[in-house]
C-alpha cells in the first residue's frame, strides 16, 4: 500500500505536465487584452484636436513661463536663512509662520513692473506664447478677484497685474495662457483630503470658489487662449471627477477653442493625465516638467509641451540661484529636441519682487533670441520629421511641406552629416539655412543613406542645414546585400 502511494506521488507531477503541455496553447499565454472600461469622466476624445486653435498651439515651438507672486519678495530667503527648496513654496517650509507670509500682501508694490518690457523680452527671445501665474499655491491673486480679499487690489500696488500683461503680450502677438493653481493654501475651504463631514462642507464651498474664479478669469481676459492648471494632485481634488469634468465643459463652452492640458482633472477612478483606458485627458500632455522625452514613442502620439526651469528647480524668483544654471545653448537644444519630437518648449522666468526681470534671464532671452533670429524657421510650425535621429543633432520638418531642417549641435570632424531617409525617397538639394545660396554636396553612400557635406569649422553655435525630400530622386543604384 505504502509503495503504491509513493509510486502514485511520483507519477502525478508527470501526468500534470503532460496534460498542461497538451492543453496550453500560445494564445493562452499571450498577454490578456485589457477590457475597455466604460468611463463617464475619462477622456472625451481619442487623438489630437484637429481645430485651428490647436494647430496654432502646435506650431508655437517656443514659449515663456512666468512665475510671479508674493514669494518673489523673500526670493527664497527668510530672516537671513536661505531655503534650498523652490522659492515659490517658501510659505510651506518649516519655520515660516503662515500668517507672516500672508501679510507679504502689504509689501507687494512692484515699482519696476513694466508689462510692455516683459512682453518685449519674450518677443526678443522668440516666444510665441506665455503662461502667466494668475494665482500660485499661496492663493495670492494677481488680478482683483471679487471672490477673495487676498488679491493685488488690497496690496499697496492696488492695480491689476494680469490685464496689462494680457494687453502687452496680445499687442506683441504672443498668445497668453492663464496659469491657475487649484490648490490654494490661503482659502479656508481648501483640504488635502476629505475625511470628515466638516471637510466635505468646507470643500464644497471651495469648489464653488474655484468655479467662480475660473469664470471670472475667462470673462475678464477673453483673449486668453488657454488655462494651465496646477496643484491638482491632492486627494481632495482627485476625488472630484464629476465636478471637475462638468466645470471643464462649462469653461470650454464659455470660450470655444480654449486649450486645457492634462492636469486639470482625474477620471472617476482617480487616474490623472491618462484615464483608466490609457487615453490622454485634455488637449495635450502636461506631464513633461523639467524633463524631456527621449524618443517619439515616449509621447504616444499626443500633443505635449515641456516646461523648464533655468536652475535645477526654481520657478519663482530665488536670489541665490544655486547649482547648475542652464546656458542659452542648452535651452536652445532643448527647444530643438522638443520640436523634433512634436512638442513645444517653455522656458521659465521668475521676475523679482520689484517687478524687474533678473539680468541673467534677460541675457538668456537675448542669446536665445539672437539664435532664433537666424534659425527660427526650423522651430516655428515644425513637427516630427519621421527620420532616424543622427548623432549631429535633431531633424524637424515644416508642417505641410517636404522641407527638412537639420539642427546641428555636434559637428563631425570630417564635415559629413549622415542622413537616412525612408525607402523610395531622395534629397533634391541641401543648403545652410543662414545662406540658402550655398548648395551643399550630397553624396549617396548606400540605399537611402546620404552624406551632406558642410565644412563649417568656424561654427561657434548650433546651426541649421535644410534640404527637401523628393520621391523622384530615389536611388537608381543597386546595392548588393552581404551574404552572411
Ligand atoms: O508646485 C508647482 C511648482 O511650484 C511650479 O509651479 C510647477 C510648474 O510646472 N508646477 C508645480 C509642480 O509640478
Amino acid at each position: 500500500m505504502k509503495k503504491n502511494q509513493q509510486r502514485l506521488l511520483k507519477i502525478i507531477p508527470l501526468l500534470l505536465l503532460f496534460i498542461y503541455g497538451n492543453c496550453v496553447t500560445a494564445q493562452d499565454i499571450a498577454p490578456v487584452k485589457k477590457e475597455k472600461i466604460n468611463l463617464v469622466h475619462g477622456a472625451h476624445r481619442d487623438g489630437k484636436r484637429p481645430d485651428e486653435a490647436m494647430k496654432k498651439w502646435r506650431g508655437y515651438g517656443l514659449g515663456q513661463f512666468i512665475h510671479w507672486g508674493l514669494y518673489a519678495i523673500p526670493g527664497g530667503e527668510w530672516n537671513g536663512k536661505t531655503y534650498n527648496g523652490a522659492a515659490e513654496w517658501i510659505r510651506s517650509w518649516d519655520g515660516i509662520p503662515k500668517s507672516t507670509y500672508d501679510s507679504l500682501i502689504y509689501k507687494f508694490n512692484p515699482v519696476n513692473f513694466d508689462a510692455k518690457a516683459w512682453a518685449a523680452t519674450a518677443k526678443q527671445m522668440g516666444a510665441k506664447y506665455v503662461t502667466i501665474t494668475t494665482k500660485h499655491h499661496d492663493g495670492f491673486c494677481l488680478w482683483p478677484s471679487k471672490y477673495t480679499d487676498y488679491t493685488v487690489a488690497n496690496s499697496p500696488w492696488k492695480k491689476d497685474i494680469i490685464k496689462p500683461l494680457v494687453d502687452a503680450y496680445d499687442a506683441a502677438g504672443i498668445d497668453v495662457i492663464l496659469y491657475f493653481s487649484v490648490m490654494d493654501w490661503n482659502h479656508p475651504g481648501w483640504r488635502y483630503d476629505i475625511k470628515t463631514e466638516a471637510d466635505s462642507i468646507a470643500f464644497e464651498g471651495f469648489k464653488q470658489f474655484t468655479r467662480n474664479q475660473l469664470i471670472e478669469l475667462l470673462t475678464l481676459y477673453p483673449t486668453a487662449k488657454g488655462l494651465w492648471f496646477d496643484g491638482t494632485w491632492d486627494k481632495s481634488w482627485v476625488k472630484q471627477a464629476a465636478f471637475a469634468d462638468e466645470l471643464e465643459q462649462e469653461l470650454r463652452k464659455l470660450r470655444p477653442g480654449i486649450i486645457i492640458g492634462s492636469r486639470f482633472r482625474a477620471d472617476e477612478y482617480g487616474k490623472r493625465h491618462f484615464d483608466s483606458n490609457g487615453v490622454l485627458i485634455g488637449d495635450y500632455e502636461q506631464g513633461w516638467e523639467r524633463k524631456l522625452p527621449e524618443k517619439i514613442a515616449d509621447v504616444h502620439g499626443n500633443d505635449w509641451d515641456c516646461v523648464m526651469t533655468v536652475p535645477e528647480n526654481q520657478w519663482g524668483y530665488n536670489k541665490a540661484w544655486k547649482g547648475h544654471i542652464k546656458t542659452a545653448f542648452e535651452l536652445i537644444e532643448m527647444t530643438a529636441k522638443s520640436v523634433s519630437l512634436g512638442g513645444n518648449f517653455v522656458m521659465n522666468f521668475g521676475p523679482q519682487g520689484d517687478g524687474a526681470i533678473r539680468k541673467e534671464e534677460l541675457q538668456l532671452a537675448k542669446e536665445i533670441g539672437d539664435w532664433m533670429k537666424v534659425n527660427s524657421e526650423a522651430i516655428y510650425n515644425c513637427e516630427y520629421a519621421v527620420l532616424d535621429k543622427q548623432d549631429w543633432g535633431y531633424f524637424t520638418k515644416k508642417t505641410g511641406s517636404n522641407k527638412i531642417y537639420m539642427l546641428v549641435f555636434n559637428t563631425p570632424i570630417n564635415g559629413k552629416y549622415r542622413v537616412k531617409l525612408p525607402a523610395k525617397m531622395g534629397i533634391s538639394m541641401a543648403a545652410p539655412l543662414s545662406n540658402p545660396g550655398v548648395k551643399l554636396k550630397i553624396e549617396e553612400i548606400k540605399a537611402n543613406e546620404y552624406f551632406i557635406e558642410f565644412n563649417n569649422p568656424s561654427a561657434k553655435q548650433p546651426f541649421v542645414i535644410t534640404f527637401e525630400t523628393d520621391t523622384d530622386k530615389k536611388s537608381n543604384q543597386n546595392y548588393e546585400k552581404a551574404k552572411t
